[in-house]
């Protein structure tokens, strides 16, 4: 197990020189730096991973990420005001969660109502009140999920979240609250 505090655990993958070269899963303790990203210094604190089985390359989601199709999403445990959020996941090379679909917002909505949180996504409207856009790309939102009642705040309340006492639906909320996030990357 890793110690507590800012540590995580990741996992790669090592052959087995002793079982035929087989791949074994082996598990670290990455440390995780909120002003500096120093997770790639040790071996397998990645996020997406590339191995190969019976000389076929797979690309797959590391333990603690969890796949959804061709996404892999991670669930924080710290809660942090949204644009902090995002900076964290771009740290490592993902961001905040966009989904396109009404599936993988059921996906996301389903899983942060099972681990009981109230999660940031990367939808805000801080550009323009009212003009709902995914982060990275600044493109309107393809599919809306919020919560009948919802948007409400108007300039009050500028990002989303899925709000755990609306069964996960999206609400929207001052962007300086501290909630946890997801972070998302894509599989090729
Ligand atoms: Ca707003
Ligand atoms: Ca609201």
């Amino acid at each position: 197990m890793c110690p507590r505090g800012r540590q995580r655990s990741a996992l790669y993958w090592n052959r087995d020189v002793s079982n035929q070269g087989r791949l074994v899963p082996v598990h670290v303790c990455c440390e995780w730096k909120e002003t500096g990203n120093n997770i790639d210094k040790q071996p397998g604190c990645k996020y997406l991973e590339m191995v190969k089985e019976n000389g076929q390359n797979r690309v797959g989601c590391h333990v603690g990420w969890i796949q959804f199709r061709k996404k892999c999403y991670w669930f924080s445990q710290d809660a942090k005001p949204w644009v902090e959020a995002k900076g964290i996941c771009a740290l490592n090379h993902t961001k905040l969660a966009e989904p396109r679909t009404l599936s993988e917002s059921s996906f996301l909505i389903s899983y942060s109502q099972r681990i009981a949180g109230v999660y940031w996504i990367g939808i805000s409207d801080m550009i323009e009140e009212g003009k709902w856009i995914y982060s990275s790309d600044q493109t309107v939102i393809q599919v809306n999920d919020f919560h009948p009642g919802e948007p409400n705040h108007h300039t009050y309340a500028n990002c989303v979240v899925l709000w755990q006492k609306f069964d996960g639906k999206w609400v929207d909320e001052p962007c300086g609250e501290n909630y946890r996030f997801i972070c998302e990357t894509e599989i090729e």
